[in-house]
C-alpha cells in the first residue's frame, strides 16, 4: 500500500515540480536547489503565499488510466480512449504533445470505435515515438502488480497503443512499467541502498526479450535485431558503476549519452538512471533523501523535465514508499489527495483479484 501510494504520489510530484523548468536547455543547479528548498520549507498551506503547482498532461492522462482501470475493473480500451479524449476536451491547456491531440479528435469522431486505429495514422503511418505512453503508466504497473510478466507487458503495450503505435513509443512504456513493477517488488528500507546492478540486470534481461520478440514480429527475417532500449540500459549500468567508483558524469555528458527530450528512447532510460542516481550524493545539492535527490537530479538535466522527473520519481516512490516523500512537497501539488485515493483503490482491486 505504501509503495502503491509512493508510485502515484511520486509521479505527481515530479510532474508538478518539474514542469516549471520544461524545455529549459540549462537548469542552473543553485536556482534549482533554491526552488526545491523553498518547497521543502515547513509552512502552512493556508498562507496566501503558499504555492500549489498545477499538474500537466502527464498526470491528466495518468488519472484517466487510473479511473478507467478502477471503474471498469479491467482494461477496456474504448473506455480508456474516451476518458483521454474527454479529459483533454475539458482541460486542453495542460501542455499535451503537439500531435497526440489529433488522436483524441479522431477517437471522438469515431465514437471510440476501433480505439487503436487513430494512433496508427500518426506521423505518416509510423505512429508516435513520443514519451506520452510511458509517462502515464504508473497505474498500469499497480494494476498489474501480481500479473504474470507477459500479461503485464501486453497490457502496457495496449494502454500505450491507444495513442502511441510506434514500436519505440510503446516499448518505452513497457520499460517504464517494468521498472516500476520491479521497484514495487523489491524490499527496501526507508533510506537504504538498493542493489543497482541487480535492478538493472533484471530490466536488461526483460527488455532484451521484449525488444527481440517485438522486432521479430514486425520485420520477419531481419538479420540483426535492434535493441535500442536494452543498449541504453547497459549504458545506464556503465555510468552508475563508474560513478559508484568515484568517476562522476556532468549533466552535459549524461544528456549526450542518454538524452532528455520528448521521445521515449531519450527519456525513459534517463528517468531510470535518475531514479537510481538519487541513491548517492549529488554535486551541488544537499539532501539525504534519495527521493528528493532524484527529483533534483531529474530536473537538473533540463529538456522534458516534467516527464523525466515524473517517471523517475514514480520509480523512486515505488522503491521507497510514500513515507519517503516529504509531505510538504506533496502539498505543493494539485490533486495530491486524489492520487493517493487512486493508489488505494488500485491496491484494493489487486487484492480482490488474487
Ligand atoms: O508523446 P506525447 O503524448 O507527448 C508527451 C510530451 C511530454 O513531454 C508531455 O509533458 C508533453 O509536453 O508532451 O505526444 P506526441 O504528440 O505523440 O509526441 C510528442 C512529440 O514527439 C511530437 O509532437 C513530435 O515532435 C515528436 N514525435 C515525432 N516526430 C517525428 N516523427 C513523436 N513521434 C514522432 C515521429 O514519428
Ligand atoms: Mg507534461
Ligand atoms: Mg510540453
Ligand atoms: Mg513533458
Amino acid at each position: 500500500m505504501l509503495k502503491f501510494r509512493g508510485c502515484l504520489a511520486g509521479g505527481l510530484v515530479g510532474d508538478c515540480l518539474g514542469s516549471p523548468f520544461e524545455g529549459d536547455i540549462v537548469v542552473p543547479k543553485p536556482a534549482l536547489q533554491k526552488f526545491i528548498a523553498k518547497q521543502l520549507e515547513e509552512q502552512t498551506e493556508k498562507l496566501p503565499s503558499f504555492q500549489v503547482f498545477s499538474y500537466t498532461d502527464d498526470t491528466a492522462m495518468t488519472k484517466s488510466i487510473a479511473q478507467s482501470l478502477i471503474e471498469m475493473k479491467k482494461f477496456d480500451p474504448k473506455d480508456m480512449a474516451k476518458r483521454f479524449a474527454l479529459e483533454y476536451n475539458k482541460e486542453p491547456k495542460r501542455g499535451y504533445g503537439t500531435n497526440v491531440v489529433d488522436v483524441f479528435a479522431a477517437l471522438m469522431l469515431a465514437n471510440y470505435e476501433h480505439p487503436f486505429e487513430p494512433a496508427k495514422r500518426q506521423f505518416g503511418g509510423l505512429g508516435s515515438y513520443g514519451n506520452g505512453g510511458a509517462m502515464r503508466c504508473g497505474p498500469v504497473a499497480l494494476y498489474g502488480y501480481s500479473m504474470e510478466q507477459n500479461r503485464l507487458i501486453e497490457l502496457t503495450r495496449d494502454c500505450a497503443r491507444i495513442t502511441h503505435s510506434n514500436l519505440l513509443g510503446y516499448n518505452g512504456a513497457i520499460l517504464q512499467c517494468l521498472a516500476i513493477n520491479q521497484a514495487l517488488h523489491i524490499h527496501s528500507p526507508l533510506k537504504g541502498l538498493i542493489d543497482i546492478n541487480a535492478f538493472l540486470n533484471g530490466l536488461i534481461e526483460k527488455m532484451s526479450k521484449v525488444e527481440t520478440d517485438s522486432e521479430r514480429n514486425e520485420n520477419n527475417g531481419s538479420e540483426r535485431i535492434p535493441t535500442p532500449f536494452t543498449d541504453k540500459l547497459r549504458k545506464v549500468k556503465e555510468i552508475l558503476n563508474n560513478e559508484l567508483k568515484g568517476t562522476f558524469y556532468s549533466v552535459d555528458k549524461i544528456v549526450a549519452i542518454l538524452g532528455n527530450d520528448i521521445s521515449a528512447l531519450k527519456s525513459v532510460p534517463t528517468a531510470i538512471y535518475a531514479a537510481l542516481r538519487g541513491q548517492f550524493p549529488i554535486d551541488g545539492f544537499e539532501s539525504n533523501s534519495p527521493f528528493v535527490r532524484t527529483l533534483f537530479f531529474a530536473v537538473s538535466l533540463g529538456g522534458d523535465t516534467d516527464t523525466i522527473a515524473s517517471m523517475a520519481c514514480s520509480i523512486s516512490g515505488a522503491i521507497y514508499g510514500i513515507d519517503a516523500i516529504p509531505r510538504i512537497l506533496l502539498k505543493h501539488c494539485e490533486s495530491n489527495d486524489v492520487m493517493e485515493k487512486y493508489a488505494d483503490d488500485l491496491y484494493r482491486l489487486v487484492r480482490c483479484n488474487n
